[in-house]
């Protein structure tokens, strides 16, 4: 076993307990409108009804939590579809290289590609056992365990492919643009931009 402590990145202290983060109120998802979509700079546009992706084989996986806000939740094992296998069918273009993630209500974050293709992502269903709580994200969030927490959108609805990287909803407001919690990236991390493609992002906005 590895000493807790060598799991915890720097300035998080670890919590029991299991807060709820929304920016708004949790959203009522129906399953039987509900659409999972893949879109953008791909070679197939692709959706799925709640039925297909419920009906997939899961995978088990565990991991740590490490939010923005300073605490972190170890050992959750979560059940879900990992994205890899539905981007495959997608067939992201050769240009693609980051993912703006599309959640209710008007939820957007931004990740790097190869990110969201590793083995511990995963669009989760159920945690410790349980369908996820709907405070938590259900009946799916994304989990993106080696970024900030605030890159798992709840009540997830799709993934955008993007040739260039754009900031979602609380990248806008100056949280990082990857995230990495062992590398304490809370805030910043926009390339610099010139003022031409700055006024063309904020037109885009
Ligand atoms: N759709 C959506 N996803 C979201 C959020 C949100 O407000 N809306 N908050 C994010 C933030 S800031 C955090 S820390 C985690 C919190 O997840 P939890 O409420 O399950 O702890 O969800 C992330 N995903
Ligand atoms: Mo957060």
């Amino acid at each position: 076993m590895t000493a807790p402590q060598a799991r915890v990145p720097p300035g998080q202290t670890v919590t029991a307990k299991w807060p709820v983060l929304t920016y708004g109120d949790t959203p009522q998802v129906d399953t039987a409108r509900w659409r999972f979509r893949i879109f953008g700079a791909v070679e197939f546009l692709r959706q799925w009804t709640w039925e297909e992706l419920s009906t997939r084989p899961s995978v088990e996986v565990r991991s740590d939590v490490h939010c923005v806000t300073r605490w972190s939740r170890l050992d959750n094992v979560w059940r879900g579809i990992r994205p890899r296998d539905l981007l495959g069918e997608a067939r992201p273009r050769s240009g693609a290289r980051y993912v703006m993630v599309h959640a209710e209500p008007d939820y957007t974050t931004n990740l790097p590609l190869e990110t969201l293709l590793d083995d511990d992502v995963v669009l989760a269903t159920h945690h410790d056992g349980h369908p996820l709580p709907a405070e938590h994200g259900g009946p799916m969030r994304l989990v993106v365990p080696r970024l900030y927490f605030w890159k798992s959108a709840k009540w997830v609805t799709g993934f955008e492919l993007m040739d260039e990287d754009r900031p979602g909803f609380w990248e806008g407001y100056g949280y990082h643009m990857r995230g990495d919690p062992w590398l304490e990236e809370r805030l910043g991390g926009r390339p610099r931009e010139t003022m031409q493609a700055a006024r063309a992002r904020k037109a885009r906005e």
